[in-house]
């Protein structure tokens, strides 16, 4: 019996899957893979539907009793539930979920963030849009992107109501549409302001190899900004439009200095004589290899002075966490390791 039963069962999970096309009125029930956590700001304020429902200090307008927002956990898009609402046709829904916030200016609480997924193309018939104050800020049929079925979060804007109460209602209209799914609904502070770029960025800021003991060391050049190019067919053979940091070392007369370079991008190393005429006054460059690879310069000091080495990357804005190697010095008089001089002199 059970034999002859399986057959019709892999029939009716393979229709189900043909089913699951993007007209498809309902998501699939399942979760694998697509609860994911935000971590990307600070969170002022979040509801994420976890407990009663409407949450505490919400509104909910109902005109479809049967068919209105409820909790659901089948498929939430982070934490265990989410606020769900059914597809009707025939019966038209105007089903709101709203409550009030104070938008703090002071505390650049100004982004609404939340999660929601649907279908864009049964959204036609019925939308889910978001207002503030009563004037529409998001359009879930013209404005998402991701997919029928694909949570995504949405960033709203709201410094436009800096220091106003405001409501902001989630609403779900229309007649013969889709289900529809919201959940981590949050008033953000700003993302963070990047990091400031390193003390080296600049020449003003080069980092003195020998006074900071600098032998080898990792980097990330992606904090950093492009400054300085080698001349196309100059000293590395190609410019080098890459995120740039600045080292220098000072270097007597005939003493050999070299140093490698190594990341995941298109490196590029160049020693420059004057770092405000970087472009003009390079004396060794290398831009040997592709991404991974390794580039070496190696220059003996033709005078006694103060030499800037640019660690660098080939293609526009390039960059990755970069492992430097200076080499031991080098004299002129006896060009031996027995007589290498300490980068710790
Ligand atoms: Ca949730
Ligand atoms: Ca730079
Ligand atoms: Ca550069
Ligand atoms: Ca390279």
């Amino acid at each position: 019996m059970r034999r002859r039963l399986l057959p019709l069962v892999i029939l009716a999970i393979l229709s189900l899957a043909i089913a699951a096309v993007a007209a498809d009125k309902d998501p699939p029930r399942t979760n694998d893979g697509r609860n994911v956590y935000r971590t990307e700001a600070v969170r002022a304020y979040v509801e994420g539907f976890e407990g009663a429902f409407p949450p505490a200090g919400w509104t909910q307008t109902i005109t479809n009793p049967a068919y209105t927002w409820v909790q659901d956990t089948a498929t939430p898009y982070e934490g265990a539930a989410a606020a769900y609402i059914p597809w009707q046709a025939g019966i038209p829904q105007y089903e709101v979920l709203s409550f009030d916030y104070l938008i703090d200016s002071a505390a650049n609480e100004d982004h609404l963030i939340f999660a929601t997924q649907g279908s864009v193309y049964w959204a036609v018939n019925a939308n889910f849009t978001v207002e503030v104050g009563g004037v529409e800020v998001y359009n879930f049929l013209n404005e998402f992107t991701a997919g029928n079925w694909i949570w995504d979060t949405v960033d709203v804007d709201l410094s436009a109501y800096d220091g106003q109460t405001v409501t902001i209602a989630f609403i779900y209209a229309g007649d013969d549409g889709a289900d529809h799914y919201l959940d981590a609904v949050s008033i953000d502070e700003g993302a963070p302001p990047p990091p400031p770029p390193p003390a080296n960025d600049l020449c003003e800021g080069a980092i003195d190899l020998q006074a900071q003991g600098l032998d080898e060391f990792v980097v990330d050049l992606c904090l950093a900004a492009d400054d300085y190019s080698a001349p196309s067919g100059g000293c590395t053979g190609y410019s080098s439009a890459g995120k740039d940091l600045v080292y220098k070392i000072h270097l007597d007369l005939g003493e050999t200095f070299s140093a490698s370079m190594q990341g995941t991008h298109d490196a590029a190393l160049w020693l420059v004589t004057d770092c405000a005429d970087a472009a003009n006054t390079c004396v060794a460059g290398a831009d040997d290899t592709v991404s991974e690879g390794y580039e070496t310069i190696t220059y003996a000091a033709a005078a006694a002075g103060w030499y800037y080495m640019i660690v660098d990357g080939y293609g526009d804005d390039s960059c990755s966490t970069t492992t430097v190697n200076i080499a031991a010095l080098v004299s002129n008089e006896d060009a031996s390791w027995s007589d290498v001089k300490s980068m710790y002199r």
